[in-house]
C-alpha cells in the first residue's frame, strides 16, 4: 500500500493506493490523515483512473510547416526548445518570455519551472492561482505581514459561529463540509448572492446584492463599534490603524448597508448579534470575495471584524480564507513569482542573499523582479511584445477571464508551448510544441493544503518508456539550455525541496524541520516547522502568541473607501450573471472530470445556465431550451436554460465547467491583486 496526496481540491486528502502488477486495484482514503480522516469525495476515489480515460502519447510534438503535429524524441525536442527559447531571448530580451504554471502541481516542480524561466531565461512566470488566490494573498500580506492563513481545519469543528462569505463547500470542498456538519453546536451563517447548496443548509442566509460584501461589513464594524461589542484590549495591544477604520466605517450607517447589499436593518441586526454572542466566531471565505474588482479590501473588511471581535489565535475562530487547488499554498510560497522562494520581496537585499546562498547561486543569478501578472502576460502578448509562453498544467484557453482575449493571444506567439496530460484540452489542441507529461499518480513531491499542510506525493505506478514528469521535462530543457552547474542541486525533487527548506529559514513558513521521510506514511506537517521543533499535535493555528510578521508584529486594519463598481448593469445589459462551481464531480474546465467516471452521467455535456423560471418565462425561453446570453464585453453564449429558484430573477448562474462561460466574463481586476472580477458581469439575454 502507498499513501499519497488527491492532488484534486485544496484540502489535499491523502488516499491509500494498493496495487499489483503496476496496475491500481483498490483506493481508499487514510485513516490516519487529519484532513480527511477515512473519507473523502468521489474525485480522490477515482484517482486512480488517471490518463486511463483518454491515452496521450508519451512523446513530445511540434506542429510542422503543415500545421500537423509530429512526435519528436525528448532530446529532440529538448535541443528544439532551448535553441527557440534562446534565440527568442537574444532577439527580444527575457521579457519576451513567459510562464502560466499552476497551484495543481507539487512545489518542488514549480520551484524548478521558475528556476529556469526566471533566474536563467529572466522571463515570467503566473499562475493561475492568480485566478483564485492572489487576492487572499495580498490581504494577509498587507493586514498581517505575511501570506499566512491562520487556522488548522479543526476550527470548523471548534467554532460556535460559522460564517461562510462566497463559499460553496457542500460542492467545492467536500470534507470541509462534513467536518462543518461534525460541529452540532454551531449556528452556520452563509452570505451568497444565490441561494447555494450551502445556503440550503445553512441556519441563515443573507443574499447580499453582488459584490456589496465590503458595505456589509463595513456596517456590521460600525454597528459592532457602537454597540460596544469589540476587543477593545485585542485592539490596543495587537492591532494598529483601528481609529482611523473606525472614524471611516462610521459612515456605513445601517441605512446606506440596506440599500448597497439589499438587506434589511433586522438582517444586520442579527448578523451582530451573532458576531457579539458568540464565542468563537470564525470567518471563512473563497471565490465570491476573491474575484471581483474590490477583493483585498473586501478580504480585509472580514479580516477586520476578526481582529476588533478577538476573534483570532484561539480555537474555532479565525479571518480564514480557503484555497483552491492542492498546492495553492505552495505556489503561494515557494514558486519565486510575486515573491522569492520562502517570501519576501525582490528588492530586499538581506532576503536576496539569503535565498543565494541557499541556492549557492550569485545575486545577478536570481531574477530581480517579481513577474508581471497573467493579465499583464496576456496583454503583452497581444501588443506583439512577449514571444514564447509555456503553459503548464493549466487551461488558460477555457478558464481566462474573457477568454477570446486567450485566443486572440495565441495567434501571435511565436513559441506557444503547452505540457499538460492530454493532448485535446482547449488549450493543447492549439499548442505549436505539445509536452506530454505523466499524472501524480507517478511522481514524486510535496503539495501544501488549504491549513498549511505539507504532505507527500509518492508515486504509486512506474513510469512507461518514454514517459516523463513535469520535473524531469524542466530538467531536461534547463540542460539543454546550458544551464550548466546551475542545476547541480537540482537532480531530483527531494534535492529541490531540500533547497526551499533552506529558502524558507527563519521566514513564517520555515520547513526546515521537515524532512521526506517525516511526509511519508504520516499525518502531514503544517508550516511553520522551524529544524529542532518537536510535533505536540497534529493541528496548531497560527497567532496563538498575538505576535504578527510585521516590523511592530502588530496586525494592520487595512480599508478603503470601498470602489464604484466598474461594470453596473445597465438598460441594456440589466442582469448579472454569476460564475461558479457545480457539482462535485465536475472540475474546473472538465478535463479532469472525464477521470471521475462514476459521476460522468449526472450532469450535461453541453453548457447550461441557472435561470429563474420567472425571468425564463418573460423571454418565453422554456426548460432546457436553448437561449443567448450577450456581455458587456462584446460577446455572447449560447446555454440550455436550466430553471431554478436558486437564482433572483435579475441574476444568472453559469458554471465554470464550459467554454462558453468565460467567453462572457469582462477583463476587468482587482487593482492590488490583480484577480479577474468572475463573478458579476451584467448582461442580456434573448431566445433564439
Ligand atoms: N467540485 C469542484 N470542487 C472544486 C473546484 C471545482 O472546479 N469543482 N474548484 C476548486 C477551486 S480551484 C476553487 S478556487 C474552489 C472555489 O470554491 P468556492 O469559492 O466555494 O466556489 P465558487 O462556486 O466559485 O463560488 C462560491 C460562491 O460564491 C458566490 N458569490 C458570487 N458572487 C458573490 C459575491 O459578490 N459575494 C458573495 N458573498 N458570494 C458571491 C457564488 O454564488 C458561489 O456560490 O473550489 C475548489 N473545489
Ligand atoms: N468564470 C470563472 N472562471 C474561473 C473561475 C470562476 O470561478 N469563474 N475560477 C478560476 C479558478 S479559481 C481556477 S483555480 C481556474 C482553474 O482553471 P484551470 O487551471 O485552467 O483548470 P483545470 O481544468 O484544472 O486545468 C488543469 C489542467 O492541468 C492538467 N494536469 C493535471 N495534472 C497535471 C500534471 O501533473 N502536470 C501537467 N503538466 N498537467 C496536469 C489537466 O489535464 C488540465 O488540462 O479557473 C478560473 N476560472
Ligand atoms: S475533497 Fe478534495 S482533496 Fe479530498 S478527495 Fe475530494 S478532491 Fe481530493
Ligand atoms: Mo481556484
Amino acid at each position: 500500500m502507498i499513501q499519497s496526496t488527491c492532488n484534486i481540491c485544496s484540502l489535499a486528502c491523502n488516499m491509500d493506493f494498493y496495487v499489483e502488477d503496476n496496475e491500481i486495484t483498490k483506493v481508499v482514503p487514510s485513516k490516519n490523515y487529519p484532513v480527511n480522516k477515512g473519507f473523502s469525495c468521489i474525485k480522490g476515489l477515482m484517482l486512480g483512473k488517471q490518463q486511463t480515460v483518454y491515452k496521450t502519447s508519451p512523446l513530445p510534438k511540434l506542429r510542422d510547416e503543415y500545421g500537423e503535429m509530429v512526435e519528436l524524441s525528448w532530446e529532440g525536442m529538448y535541443d528544439y526548445l532551448a535553441a527557440e527559447l534562446l534565440r527568442i531571448k537574444e532577439q527580444h530580451g527575457g521579457d519576451s518570455i513567459a510562464g502560466i504554471s499552476t497551484g495543481q502541481m507539487p512545489l518542488e516542480e514549480m520551484a524548478l519551472f521558475s528556476h529556469v524561466m526566471r533566474n536563467f531565461l529572466r522571463g515570467h512566470v503566473d499562475g493561475n492561482t492568480r485566478l483564485c488566490m492572489a487576492t487572499s494573498v495580498v490581504a494577509y500580506k498587507q493586514s498581517f505581514g505575511f501570506d499566512a492563513p491562520p487556522y488548522t481545519l479543526n476550527d470548523i469543528e471548534l467554532s460556535d459561529t460559522i460564517f461562510l462569505i462566497g463559499a460553496n463547500p457542500i460542492v467545492a470542498h467536500p470534507i470541509l463540509w462534513d467536518r462543518i456538519r461534525q460541529n452540532k453546536n454551531k449556528k452556520l451563517i452563509v452570505i451568497d448572492p444565490r441561494r447555494s447548496e450551502t445556503a440550503e443548509k445553512a441556519d441563515f442566509h443573507y443574499a447580499i446584492k453582488g459584490k456589496s460584501d465590503i458595505f456589509l461589513f463595513y456596517g456590521l464594524a460600525n454597528l459592532l463599534i457602537e454597540r460596544d461589542a469589540i476587543d477593545k484590549n485585542y485592539i490596543e495591544e495587537h492591532t494598529e490603524n483601528f481609529e482611523e477604520f473606525k472614524n471611516l466605517v462610521k459612515d456605513y450607517t445601517s441605512e446606506v448597508v440596506c440599500e448597497k447589499t439589499g438587506l434589511s436593518k433586522n438582517d444586520l441586526d442579527n448578523m451582530v448579534d451573532l458576531i457579539a454572542n458568540g464565542e468563537n466566531v470564525s470567518f471563512w471565505w473563497t471565490m465570491g470575495i476573491n474575484q471581483s474588482y474590490e477583493g483585498v479590501r473586501a478580504a480585509q473588511s472580514i479580516i477586520n471584524l476578526a481582529l476588533m471581535t478577538g476573534n483570532i489565535g484561539r480555537a474555532g475562530t479565525g479571518p480564514n480564507s480557503i484555497t483552491g487547488q492542492s498546492n495553492a499554498m505552495g505556489s503561494r510560497a515557494f514558486s519565486n513569482t510575486a515573491g522569492l522562494y520562502g517570501g519576501g520581496d525582490y528588492d530586499n537585499p538581506s532576503r536576496r542573499k539569503a535565498v543565494c546562498d541557499a541556492l549557492e547561486i550569485t545575486d545577478d543569478q536570481l531574477i530581480d523582479k517579481p513577474t508581471l501578472p497573467y493579465n499583464a502576460i496576456i496583454e503583452k502578448i497581444n501588443a506583439g511584445e512577449i514571444k514564447a509562453l509555456w503553459v503548464v498544467s493549466t487551461n488558460p484557453r477555457h478558464s481566462w477571464a474573457n477568454n477570446e482575449t486567450f485566443q486572440e493571444a495565441i495567434k501571435k506567439l511565436e513559441l506557444f508551448i503547452v505540457q499538460d496530460l492530454y493532448d485535446d484540452t482547449d488549450t493543447s489542441i492549439e499548442a505549436g510544441v505539445f509536452l506530454p507529461v505523466v499524472s501524480g499518480l507517478k511522481k514524486t513531491g510535496t503539495y501544501i493544503n488549504t491549513e498549511r499542510r505539507l504532505s507527500a506525493m509518492r508515486p504509486v505506478l512506474k513510469k512507461e518508456e518514454h514517459e516523463k514528469s513535469d520535473y524531469e521535462v524542466f530538467l531536461g530543457v534547463g540542460k539543454a539550455l546550458g544551464m550548466g552547474n546551475l542545476l547541480d542541486l537540482w537532480e531530483t525533487p527531494k534535492d529541490a525541496f531540500e533547497l526551499m527548506k533552506k529558502c524558507s529559514k527563519n521566514m513564517p513558513c520555515d520547513i526546515t524541520g521537515v524532512t521526506y521521510e517525516a511526509l511519508e506514511g504520516t499525518p502531514g506537517i503544517q508550516w511553520p516547522f522551524k529544524e529542532g521543533m518537536i510535533l505536540e499535535a497534529d493541528e496548531r493555528r497560527l497567532f496563538e502568541d498575538d505576535q504578527y510578521y510585521t516590523p511592530s508584529k502588530k496586525a494592520k486594519f487595512m480599508f478603503s473607501t470601498p470602489a464604484e463598481n466598474p461594470l453596473p448593469t445597465s438598460k441594456e445589459f440589466p442582469y448579472i450573471l454569476n460564475t461558479g462551481r457545480d457539482t462535485v464531480g465536475q472540475w474546473h474546465t472538465q478535463i479532469r472530470s472525464r477521470e471521475i467516471t462514476l459521476a460522468e452521467d449526472s450532469y450535461p455535456k453541453e453548457a447550461y445556465i441557472y435561470i429563474n423560471p420567472k425571468l425564463a418565462k418573460k423571454f418565453n425561453i422554456e426548460d432546457n431550451e436553448k437561449f443567448e446570453v450577450y456581455s458587456i464585453n462584446g460577446h455572447k453564449s449560447q446555454f440550455a436554460a436550466k430553471y431554478s429558484e436558486s437564482v433572483t430573477e435579475n441574476q444568472l448562474y453559469a458554471p465554470i465547467h464550459y467554454i462558453e462561460t468565460n467567453t462572457l466574463t469582462p477583463s476587468v481586476y482587482d487593482p492590488f491583486s490583480k484577480e479577474p472580477s468572475f463573478k458579476t458581469t451584467p448582461v442580456s439575454i434573448s431566445k433564439i
